[in-house]
């Protein structure tokens, strides 16, 4: 069974990263994954896609050495078994608020006896990790990584309760909704000091819980600030986001100049 490389880096201590998917392309997957990014995430929640072209991103992600992941619309049983099933390698879930929620994650995304999630040989599961089902069933729990969205400002508050459920792998700070549910204008990048101190309670709170923390980011310089901060899932915005930046700043040098 292949070895997810993402589960390891979280484990050492050391950061993992990757960016968002919002374009629902296995092409642009495939592209992107042979860049050399630790993981892709295949975003469902804020995106059109659906579990049919996800499966084809899996494949184009898992086909380049990357591992394939995916953020569920919302932390249901049937978003986690129709996602592992099609081979995902992982899990974001969005807007998590109290520990009930997540252990509700952790049920679904883990074989019993750490979980309830239902068993099926048939899925394409097993392959994506270039084994058989007998193996997967056995090892899935070791390999699957499953990241939590805190992205509330009481899920902040509650961070400790909520990162001491057992069988969770990383949170994950949303700072659009993070921002937004703290009254300030949405985005990536805030200058009030209370944002800045809601990230160190979540990334504090993760550290004594032994769970990884992450944040998704707008660009290099910040991902690397965040990482020297002890962050380590940490994601560089998305496709769709960087094809834009750099058709609208060519776009805005074009002339139009007759001879
Ligand atoms: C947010 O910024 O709210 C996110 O969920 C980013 O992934
Ligand atoms: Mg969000």
């Amino acid at each position: 069974m292949r070895e997810n490389r993402v589960k390891r880096l979280l484990k050492d201590g050391r950061p993992a990263v990757g960016t968002w998917l919002n374009i629902g392309s296995p092409i642009t997957a495939e592209a992107v994954a042979a860049l050399g990014f630790d993981w892709l995430v295949v975003d469902m929640e804020h995106s059109p896609i659906g579990i049919e072209t996800a499966t084809a991103m899996f494949q184009a992600v898992g086909g380049m050495g990357c591992a394939p992941m995916v953020r569920i619309p919302a932390n249901t049983e049937e978003n986690f078994k129709r996602v592992l099933d099609a081979g995902a390698w992982g899990v974001v879930v969005p807007m998590v608020r109290t520990a009930d929620e997540a252990a509700a994650a952790v049920e679904w995304c883990r074989y019993p006896p750490a979980g309830k999630r239902s068993m099926a040989a048939s899925p394409r599961h097993a392959r994506a990790f270039g084994t058989d089902a007998k193996t997967y069933f056995a090892r899935a729990n070791d390999e699957i990584v499953l990241v939590i969205q805190l992205e509330d400002i009481e899920a902040v508050r509650r961070a400790d309760p909520i990162l001491k459920v057992p069988g969770l792998d990383a949170c994950f700070i949303g700072p659009t909704d993070l921002s937004a549910s703290m009254g300030l204008r949405p985005g990536y990048e805030q200058k009030d000091p209370a944002f800045e101190e809601a990230l160190r309670m979540v990334r504090d709170a993760a550290k004594r819980q032994g769970v990884a923390s992450g944040i998704h980011t707008g660009n290099a310089a910040v991902l690397n600030q965040r990482i020297e901060e002890g962050f380590q899932f940490v994601a560089l915005w998305s496709d769709i986001n960087f094809m834009l930046q750099a058709m609208r700043a060519e776009l805005a040098k074009v002339e139009r100049r007759l001879a």
